[in-house]
């Protein structure tokens, strides 16, 4: 419940204005929940309307994507890109293939990724895209058609210095070249355009990597500010196999910690010696299988079906990285009931609002998505960098300015949450500090 009076109106409107978009008012609701005390520190927000600002996108593309199937079917998906904020830097977010992409998801990733691109410090507006393309089961071909379908109209809206798109479910190295294919014979034009990029054609080394690793950075910052102990030695649970969770586990395994059990949306497996990564690469990146079969191949791990019964499993660290409310408070229970002791997001709002509250009132130490995934975004804006000044740096360069932005944003995000009254609260520290740089952007740069 939002007791200040300007905030609660805001949202109100919110609420009659996007009927059926729950992630969005989600998004939104914790986003303000966490602004209270700032918003009544700073009057100016409410004569400027930031908040009935910030709260409307500058526009939302929807368009037809028809593309042809391997069978000569003519298939029509929907495609969408919000560009959500660009006070403070072109639009950037990735496009997310998945069944489940409708305005609300496009909508929540677009507003989140605003505060996030603030906290990384690069000049970074927010947005998001993508569609309701499955890619399971497609194969290169069809993969390609789609991508090629889908650029042929968002090439109108995206540019180097204007909306730089990147991947995030079911959009990897591949789409992104397919993608940065079609842009450039449409436009004639070798640019920057997309993040994620091949190394053979402007991508940044450890972009792969960079979520993941990026999370593990905050994660072991948040361990040792707070609790003077670190990720060594401790048994972590990651969810998801995708892309941010193989990396996490890579970096988690390479700060001394056990990763015990990853998933899929079908199912998890538990693997007491740890998990064997190669077999998850392979299964994953290279035959693009699934989870279950990591069971198959090595003895004494076991497959369990369905996804959420993941966080039943004890353990000191849990890592959420597959999708949106995949955590729940009754798995929230189960993990404190477990005696977990750190939570940190590399999914985008993994934990649902009762999940987070319950995780803070028990005093687990909490990283939120918009502060601890920000790696892969800030990754994105180094690839940015790179290609505008026709160089590339070294993977260990690009990891070591990584690794400071995500100790960086730890800080940023305690130090907001002492100033708002809430010490220790990561979830209003970094909504705080996100929300701050952008604020005082528009504030400046007039009433448009
Ligand atoms: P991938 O497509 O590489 O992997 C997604 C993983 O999550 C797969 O294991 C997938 O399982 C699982 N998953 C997807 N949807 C669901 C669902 N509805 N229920 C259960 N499991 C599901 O995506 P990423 O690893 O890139 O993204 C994972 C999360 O991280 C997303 O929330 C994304 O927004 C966020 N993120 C990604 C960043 C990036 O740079 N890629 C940056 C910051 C955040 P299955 O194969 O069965 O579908
Ligand atoms: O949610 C995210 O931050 C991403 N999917 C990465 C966005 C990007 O532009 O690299």
């Amino acid at each position: 419940m939002l007791r200040n009076a300007y905030l609660k109106r805001v949202y109100d409107d919110t609420v009659r204005n996007n009927p059926s978009q729950p992630e969005f008012l989600q998004a939104v609701g914790e986003v303000f929940e966490s602004l209270e005390t700032y918003v009544e520190m700073h009057p100016e927000l409410e004569k400027a309307g930031i908040m009935e600002r910030l709260v409307e996108p500058d526009r939302m593309v929807t368009f037809r994507v028809t593309w042809e199937d391997d069978q000569g079917r003519v298939q029509v998906n929907r495609g969408f890109r919000c560009q959500f904020n660009a006070a403070i830097g072109p639009y950037k977010g990735g496009l997310r293939f998945h069944p489940s992409v409708n305005a609300s998801i496009i909508k929540f990733l677009g507003f989140e990724q605003v505060f996030k691109n603030s906290l990384t410090s690069l000049p970074l507006g927010g947005a998001k895209g993508g569609s309701n393309f499955d890619p399971k089961g497609k194969s290169d071909n069809e993969i390609m058609r789609f991508c090629q379908a889908f650029m042929s109209e968002l090439y109108r809206h995206i540019g180097a210095q204007c909306d730089v798109p990147a991947g995030d479910i079911g959009v990897g190295g591949r789409e992104i070249g397919f993608l940065f294919g079609q842009y450039k014979r449409l436009r004639n034009q070798f640019t920057g355009v997309l993040t994620g990029k091949s190394l053979r054609f402007g991508g940044s080394l450890a972009r792969t990597e960079a979520t993941g690793y990026g999370l593990l950075y905050f994660t072991e910052e948040m361990l040792h500010c707070m609790k003077n102990d670190s990720v060594a030695g401790k048994t972590i649970v990651v969810s998801g196999s995708g892309n941010v969770a193989i990396y996490a586990v890579e970096k988690a395994q390479s700060l001394g910690g056990k990763v015990i059990a990853m998933s899929d949306s079908a199912g998890y497996v538990v693997d007491e010696n740890g998990i064997q990564l190669d077999v998850v690469k392979q299964i994953k990146e290279v035959e693009r299988g699934r989870i279950r079969e990591y069971a198959e191949r090595v003895p004494g791990a076991k497959y369990v079906e369905g996804c959420r019964g993941i966080w039943t499993i004890p353990c000191d660290i849990a890592l959420p990285c597959a999708t949106q409310n995949e955590l729940d408070l009754d798995s929230a229970k189960a993990l404190v009931r477990n005696g977990v002791m750190a939570v940190a997001e590399g999914a985008n709002m993994p934990s649902t609002t009762e999940a987070i509250n319950y995780f803070l009132e028990h005093k687990i130490l909490f990283g939120p998505a918009k502060a601890a995934n920000a790696g892969g975004v800030a990754t994105s804006g180094l690839e940015m960098t790179q290609n505008s000044m026709r160089i590339h740096w070294t993977f260990e360069e690009v990891d070591k300015k990584l690794k400071d932005i995500m100790v960086n944003i730890f800080h940023q995000s305690e130090e907001a949450a002492a100033e708002c009254n809430a010490p220790g609260n990561l979830v209003v520290g970094a909504n705080v500090a996100g929300f701050k740089k952008v604020a005082t952007a528009m504030l400046a740069e007039g009433i448009y």
